[in-house]
């Protein structure tokens, strides 16, 4: 087994060094909840390809496996989702799913359109802030804080005692902020509020952009399902999770009848709805209720209300 690069930056894509000796072709580690694991795992699903899974738990989900011995040889920079083919990683899902999917020529569309909608569509970058304007799934890390420290506030402290040694010192600073201040963090005019706001501007301005380009088209691509729409697809399921998904969708028809066709796709079912878990429900019913309680959170959701009604 060769030594990886240790230059994070140049984790993208498939690499030519093995990182374990698994006997089997394809082994995915992911997460039960992550946006990036549930689009690969769609896609994987969509292709019919079995796959070995490796389930690796993050902090808001119940402990931060990703921080092991073992999970940082796989990927060092502590991130799921990791594809391995033949014990080749495949960093970045994006990259992943535009690898499997030609391994399989033909079932998914592709073109020119699907990969720019592909791109938009993910998430980039360790400093998700850095590219709102650019990609769909930016916007959406940011506006997950609030779900974020919902489902942080059952973590115990002393789990976050591993962060210490988060390769990505900025990751680590914003989750204990996270677990420490909770809702608080979120006050008014606060700086990850007025984050949020910005990039719900971004977002709805890429659902608006997907709203027009869904014209005359059932998918992404035209016709056909692409890797777009599983792109498409979490980032849907994410701001359901996140309750303001009437506002992102409101009376664009072209995009309600399209989340109609993704919840139906059997992939949807199977990789992202059968693998929800008590962690990610007891999170969406605290926000739930931290919508209706919480000062800070009532406040935000009425900024991002104001917002979307804004032309
Ligand atoms: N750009 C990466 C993003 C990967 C990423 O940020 N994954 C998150 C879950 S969606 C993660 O592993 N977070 C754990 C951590 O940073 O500690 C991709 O698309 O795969």
């Amino acid at each position: 087994m060769k030594k990886k690069n240790p230059n994070k930056d140049t984790l993208i894509g498939k690499q030519n060094y093995k990182v374990s000796n698994f006997n089997h072709e394809w082994v995915l580690f992911h997460n039960e909840f992550s946006i990036c694991s549930r689009k690969v795992r769609v896609c994987l699903e969509e292709l019919s390809i079995n796959y070995y899974s490796q389930h690796i738990h993050l902090i808001e989900t119940k402990d931060c496996e990703n921080l092991s011995n073992d999970f940082l040889k796989i990927n060092p920079t502590a991130t799921v989702p990791v594809l391995l083919h033949e014990n080749y990683p495949i960093y970045e899902s994006h990259e992943q799913i535009k690898y499997v999917s030609e391994f399989k020529p033909g079932v998914l569309y592709n073109d020119e359109i699907v990969e720019k909608w592909n791109e938009k569509g993910s998430l980039v970058g360790d400093d998700p802030m850095n590219g709102i304007r650019d990609y769909a799934g930016n916007c959406i890390s940011i506006m997950m804080q609030p779900l974020f420290a919902a489902m942080l506030k059952k973590v115990s402290i002393f789990k976050f005692i591993k962060y210490f040694k988060h390769p990505s010192k900025f990751r680590a600073f914003f989750f204990v902020i996270f677990k420490l201040m909770g809702n608080r963090a979120f006050g008014k005019n606060a700086p990850n509020q007025r984050a949020a706001v910005r990039a719900f501007k971004c977002l709805k301005v890429h659902f608006d952009d997907l709203n027009h380009h869904l014209n005359d088209r059932i998918w992404i691509g035209g016709e056909k399902f692409s890797i777009a729409d599983i792109t498409w697809m979490v980032l849907f399921h994410r701001v359901e999770e996140l309750q303001i998904i009437d506002l992102l969708i409101g009376n664009h028809e072209n995009l309600k009848e399209y989340h109609k066709r993704l919840k139906n796709r059997e992939s949807y079912k199977k990789s992202i709805l059968e693998f929800n878990s008590e962690a990610i429900s007891n999170g969406i019913n605290q926000l739930k209720s931290d919508i209706k309680t919480s000062k800070n959170i009532i406040q935000f959701y009425q900024l991002i209300q104001e917002e979307s009604k804004m032309a």
